[in-house]
């Protein structure tokens, strides 16, 4: 790829199930125009799994076909990528990863009114306290563009969209920034032999 010569941003917003994630990108995207990528709702549409496991109640992600169903439109940018998981996608693709993190009672109410119970719902409280999707986000991308955010309440997830929104705005494509910095180079050049 053209080194991200895309002209717009691409984000992940990643965390435990419940967290917020899909709400936040749904109001992100609202706010933005952006493409919201659901990459569970991905899998289940274009069949891009090998099954279903029964122990974790999800299916089994084929995650070649799905880094190959999203290259172009990562490439293109402009899009908010939404998933409980960060570590196949390649590297490249984002400028910013979003960790999203939730008090662990919030977390619980809001997983047993979704249904969830008994195991399913102890792995997920527990990938919350073990802070396994940061610590996954650490190790999978660079510090400088990792940002984790608190998602309790509602003025929680619109300060997250508003924080969201003003960095896609200011964000500038890196080979505009590479040219400004080499503008600024030369001006500093000029002066130093003015
Ligand atoms: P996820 O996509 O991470 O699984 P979600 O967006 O589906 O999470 O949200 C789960 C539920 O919690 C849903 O009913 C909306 C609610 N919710 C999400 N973020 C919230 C927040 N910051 N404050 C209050 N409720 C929130």
């Amino acid at each position: 790829m053209s080194e991200n010569g895309r002209k717009r941003p691409n984000v992940l917003v990643t965390g435990t199930p419940g967290t917020g994630k899909t709400t936040t990108c749904s109001l992100l995207c609202d706010a933005t125009g952006f493409r919201h990528i659901n990459v569970g709702e991905l899998v289940k549409q274009k069949n891009l799994h090998d099954g279903w496991d029964a122990e974790f109640e999800c299916h089994i992600i084929n995650e070649d076909l799905v880094c190959d169903e999203l290259e172009d439109m990562m490439e293109e940018g402009g899009n908010v990528v939404d998933h409980h998981g960060c570590d196949f996608f390649p590297e490249r693709w984002f400028d910013r990863v979003v960790v999203l993190q939730t008090d662990n009672s919030i977390l619980y109410d809001r997983l047993t009114s979704r249904g969830y119970m008994d195991q399913k719902l102890k792995n997920n409280i527990e990938c919350e306290i073990f802070q396994t999707l940061l610590e996954e986000a650490h190790e999978s991308y660079a510090e400088d563009i990792i940002v984790a955010l608190k998602s309790d309440s509602v003025e929680d997830l619109s300060r997250n969209v508003s924080t969201l929104d003003e960095w896609i705005k200011n964000w500038v494509p890196r080979s505009r920034a590479r040219s400004s910095i080499g503008l600024g180079g030369i001006f500093q050049f000029a002066f130093k032999f003015y």
